[in-house]
C-alpha cells in the first residue's frame, strides 16, 4: 500500500477498528505492526488496565465506548472511521495487522467487496477445540445461507467504510461479525477469504475462551440467522 502513513502526516488509507477489552500486554506488540497507511482506532469498553493509556502512548486513536459489548464497540470504531477503508482486527495479539496490506489490496483492486482473514492457527493451542468445531458450523451455515464458500467467521476483515457504514447492523454483542458477513451477502457484495496465520493469544479470551462467552456467542449468531436473511 502507498497512501501515506495515518500517523506521519496525511490521511490513513484504513482505519483499523480494534475492540479491546483489557488488552494492555497485547497492545505495544498489535500497535507495532501497522502498516503504511493504516490508523489504529481501539475501542475501549471499560478496559480496568491502562488499555486505553497504552493505546495513546503507542499513538492509537481512543474511542470511550460506554455501553458493554463486543458489537457496541466495533459499531463504535465504526462510527468513528473516516479513512476510505474500514478494516478490524482483534487486540489481543492473535492476528497480526501486517497481514492487513493483502486484504485491502482485494478491495482496492475491486475484487472483492469485504474481505474476511480465514484464520489458520500456528499451533494446537491458539484456537481452543470447541471454538473450532463450533466456527466450523457455523462456516457451513454461513456458506448455505451466502451461497460463498465461507470457512471462518474471521476477525481480520477490511471493507469500504461508508458502504459498511450504511449495512445498518444493529447486533451490539457478539452477533455484529456474523450480521456484517449475512448483510453484505444480501445485499449482494462479493466476499472473499484469505488465509492468515493465527497465534495464540496474549492473556485470557472473553468470548469464546469463556462459557458464558461462548453461550452469549451462539445464543446472538442463532439469532442474527432468524433475522437476517441473505
Ligand atoms: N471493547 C470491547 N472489546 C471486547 C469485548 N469483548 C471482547 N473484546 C475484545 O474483542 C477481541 C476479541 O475478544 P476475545 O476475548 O479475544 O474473543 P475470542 O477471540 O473469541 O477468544 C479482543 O480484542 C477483546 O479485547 C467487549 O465487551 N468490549
Ligand atoms: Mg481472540
Amino acid at each position: 500500500m502507498n497512501h501515506g502513513s495515518g500517523e506521519r502526516g496525511g490521511s490513513p488509507h484504513v482505519d483499523l477498528v480494534l475492540p479491546c477489552l483489557d488488552e494492555e500486554r497485547a497492545l505495544p506488540w498489535v500497535l507495532g505492526r501497522l502498516p503504511d497507511g493504516v490508523r489504529a482506532i481501539v475501542v475501549d469498553n471499560g478496559s480496568t488496565d491502562r488499555s486505553a493509556e497504552v493505546a495513546r502512548e503507542h499513538g492509537a486513536t481512543v474511542v470511550t465506548e460506554p455501553r458493554r459489548g463486543f458489537g457496541a464497540a466495533a459499531n463504535a470504531g465504526l462510527e468513528a472511521a473516516t479513512a476510505p477503508l474500514v478494516a478490524f482486527c482483534d487486540a489481543d495479539a492473535s492476528l497480526d495487522p501486517a497481514d492487513l496490506p493483502r486484504l485491502v489490496r482485494l478491495v482496492d483492486a475491486g475484487e472483492a467487496d469485504l474481505v474476511l482473514g480465514r484464520r489458520r492457527p500456528t499451533s494446537g493451542s491458539a484456537w481452543p477445540l470447541h471454538a473450532r468445531l463450533a466456527n466450523r458450523v457455523l462456516a457451513a451455515r454461513m456458506t448455505r445461507r451466502t451461497g460463498t464458500p465461507l470457512h471462518d467467521l474471521g476477525p481480520l476483515r477490511v471493507a469500504e467504510t461508508a458502504r459498511l457504514q450504511a449495512l445498518g447492523i444493529r447486533d451490539r454483542r457478539s452477533g455484529f461479525p456474523l450480521e456484517m458477513v449475512l448483510r453484505a451477502a444480501a445485499d449482494g457484495w462479493r466476499i472473499r477469504e484469505l488465509d492468515v496465520p493465527y497465534r495464540p493469544r496474549e492473556g485470557r479470551s472473553k468470548v469464546t475462551g469463556t462459557v458464558r462467552g461462548t453461550l452469549t456467542a451462539i445464543g446472538d449468531m442463532s439469532r442474527i440467522f432468524r433475522e437476517v436473511h441473505a
